[in-house]
């Protein structure tokens, strides 16, 4: 007989954060091991790198793509580029268990009929960060943006529609999801440093995708 949970997990269960965000506990556990194993294969066309800021600082989060654009940046700003400017060719498709993972999600939120055209990969190691920002290059400002957590256990941050608001911190786990949408676009976030670890899928790592409806 199959399990239906993992021995080591609880079952998902669905948290509503505010209003347009909800979590989604353990939703990706069942399909963690096959997600962290196409983000393998994406990267050995699509390597993982170091983002220069335009401010030309680098970033400690590793980043690579999929799907029909991917977020990058230099010097001279951030973008959508449908071309990765590290090899010149369009990024590796977005893998079926990807798209069918967010689509599942963004449903089980509220969130009909999610076509996201872009998956960003970030990977964390010990001490890797993300600073505090708004997602707000993609033109469809109410789709939500789809997050899967796989691997070492992080803290988000999570503040207000200003930069200034206070800050609440959670702690998402392997195959956690957050989906938010709607009112809750352009809330600040981020990740506070990542502690080291051990995991049994992912190493010494935490491996976040961000799914995003760009066009
Ligand atoms: C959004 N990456 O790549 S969600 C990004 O864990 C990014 O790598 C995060 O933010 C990561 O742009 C994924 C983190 C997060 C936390 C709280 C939020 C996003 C949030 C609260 C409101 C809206
Ligand atoms: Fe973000």
């Amino acid at each position: 007989m199959t399990p239906l949970f993992d021995s080591d997990s609880s079952p998902p269960s669905r948290e509503e954060l505010d209003e347009g965000a909800a979590l989604l506990r353990g939703f990706a556990s069942a399909k963690a091991p096959v997600l962290v194993e196409e983000v393998g294969r994406i990267t050995q066309s699509a390597a993982f790198r170091h983002l220069v800021t335009p401010g030309g600082y680098t970033m400690s989060v590793a980043m690579t793509n999929c799907g029909r654009v991917g977020w990058v940046s230099d010097r001279n700003g951030y973008r959508y580029d449908p071309i990765d400017p590290d090899t010149g060719a369009p990024w590796p498709a977005m893998p079926v268990p990807f798209l069918d993972l967010a689509v599942r999600a963004a449903a089980d939120a509220g969130f009909a009929n999610y076509d996201p055209d872009a998956c960003l990969i970030n990977r964390y190691v010990g001490g890797a960060k993300l600073s505090l920002h708004q997602d707000r290059d993609e033109k469809d400002a109410w789709a939500p943006i789809v997050s899967v957590s796989l691997g070492l256990p992080a803290v988000f941050l999570w503040g207000g529609k200003r930069r200034s608001d206070p800050v609440r911190r959670l702690i998402v786990e392997s195959g956690d999801v957050v989906v938010w949408g709607g009112p809750a676009r352009f809330v600040y976030h981020g990740v506070a440093p990542l502690k080291d670890g051990q995991h049994p899928l992912t190493g010494t790592t935490r491996i976040n995708l961000t799914f995003r409806k760009v066009f």
